[in-house]
């Protein structure tokens, strides 16, 4: 079926066309592309078109689809029943690759996805600390947990919406929204209020309004203020967990959190969340402690099975090859944009990377806000019409997988000298 007609239909009986707004082009304009299938770094849409793919399931994808090993194991896992309801022995196997991989993490409890993994540690702050408060940073996108949607990133951002009708007013008072990398009104922020203050949660490099890194000591503030106050820190590692190196953000810089929330790439492109920390604070969660949480098909053993296989596969690969291919990409994109005089900056963090139309640095919110939007739909489209797909937002990460190629690199950069020649 040809993609408007597939749009339209999905539209009469799928809020939107979409289970998530940012998948819906809303802001670029135009059908998205349902996909059929996918392989290596590419994806194939309904109509037979193959697209390289810097989406990458906006993450998940690391070793690209169908991987051979993950496939195998999704397989054989599936063969053995689907989901139990009870422990088994891949839930422990899955702890121990992420505790083994994260210092500040001794023990683990997985959940379905990220907004749950992000949910639960902001209850368990509470319920830890008996305060209410919590701090978190604008165009940052933890999931859509009614505390942690206020001036959310990702598509709360690319649509406009300042906070969401539906989140209690009283609930959402609780949350203060900082701008990232700005330490000092953290410090003025915890000074006010530090007493009823439960925890601070914080991409530690953002990607939810593009890329944006934590410039250098904001991290370290908000690990001393937090101490300081007695609050926890919560690193939202559901993006950087094992796509900025094998571990997270914290294994590469030594900032241990309190508390640590994964997701994507450990469930292979199941969905899968996962909660770490401390022993002594991961042991308030209920059945030992009193804050409760749960999930019938947490631990789920097909997402276990794919998240190992996904992460035994990675421990093998080589994080600098795959940081140097977009390092190429993205020095090539620089040269392009200068060539043709459009004013550009690109934050890239190892395999995740933005292209901004804006000539300032991006350090924030509002910084990353003034990017002209309206010249990147266009940029989009023109990249969508040879193949390339990339995220149909501006305030959002690509990602590079381990199936990208050279040979990608140079396409995706000869289809954007044709893009920027017609804009
Ligand atoms: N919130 C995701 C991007 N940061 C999008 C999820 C999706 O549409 O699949």
């Amino acid at each position: 079926m040809e993609m408007e007609n597939l749009f339209a239909e999905a539209q009469n009986i799928i809020p939107g066309g979409v289970n998530s707004p940012v998948r819906a082009f809303r802001s670029v304009g135009g059908s998205p592309r349902f996909i059929r299938e996918a392989a290596g770094a590419t994806v194939i849409d309904a109509e037979g078109r193959t697209y390289i793919d810097y989406v990458a399931s906006w993450g998940p994808m690391i070793l690209g689809h169908s991987h051979p090993e993950v496939v195998a194991a999704i397989r054989e896992a599936a063969g053995k029943g689907t989901s139990y309801g009870a422990p088994t022995e891949g839930e422990i196997a899955m702890a121990r690759r992420i505790v083994a991989a994260f210092p500040a993490v001794e023990m683990v409890r997985m959940v379905s996805s990220g907004t749950e993994a992000t949910m639960t540690a902001i209850r368990l702050a509470r319920g830890i600390t008996g305060r209410e408060k919590i701090i978190k940073f604008t165009g940052c996108y933890h999931g859509h947990a009614d505390s942690l949607l206020v001036k959310a990133g990702s598509g709360v951002a690319t649509l406009g919406i300042p906070g969401s009708p539906g989140v209690p007013r009283r609930l959402a008072e609780l949350t203060l929204s900082l701008p990232y990398n700005d330490a000092d009104a953290v410090r003025d922020a915890v000074g006010r209020f530090g007493d009823d203050l439960a925890c601070i949660i914080v991409e530690p490099v953002a990607g939810n309004m593009g890329v944006v890194p934590p410039q250098q000591g904001f991290l370290e503030t908000l690990r001393e203020v937090t101490r300081a106050s007695g609050s926890l820190l919560i690193f939202d590692e559901v993006i950087t967990g094992f796509r900025v190196a094998y571990g997270g953000w914290q294994t590469l810089t030594g900032i241990a959190p309190d508390l640590t929330c994964l997701g994507k790439i450990i469930g292979g492109g199941l969905p899968v969340g996962a909660l770490g920390g401390r022993r002594e604070v991961m042991e308030h969660l209920a059945p030992t402690g009193p804050v409760y949480q749960a999930g019938t098909l947490s631990g789920n053993p097909l997402a276990m099975a794919a998240g190992i296989a996904t992460l035994d596969v990675l421990k093998r690969q080589s994080y600098g090859q795959i940081d140097r291919l977009v390092q190429e990409l993205c020095t090539g994109y620089g040269e392009l944009f200068t060539r043709r005089g459009i004013p550009h900056r690109i934050n890239r963090v190892g395999s995740m990377f933005t292209l901004f139309f804006t000539a300032g640095e991006v350090t924030d919110f509002v910084s990353a806000s003034r990017s002209d939007t309206e010249l990147f739909a266009r940029f989009f489209q023109g990249m969508l019409s040879q193949g390339i797909y990339l995220a149909p937002a501006q305030f959002e990460a690509g990602f590079v997988s381990f199936a990208h190629t050279a040979r990608d690199i140079d396409r995706t950069l000869a289809a954007c000298a044709k893009a920027l020649a017609a804009l």
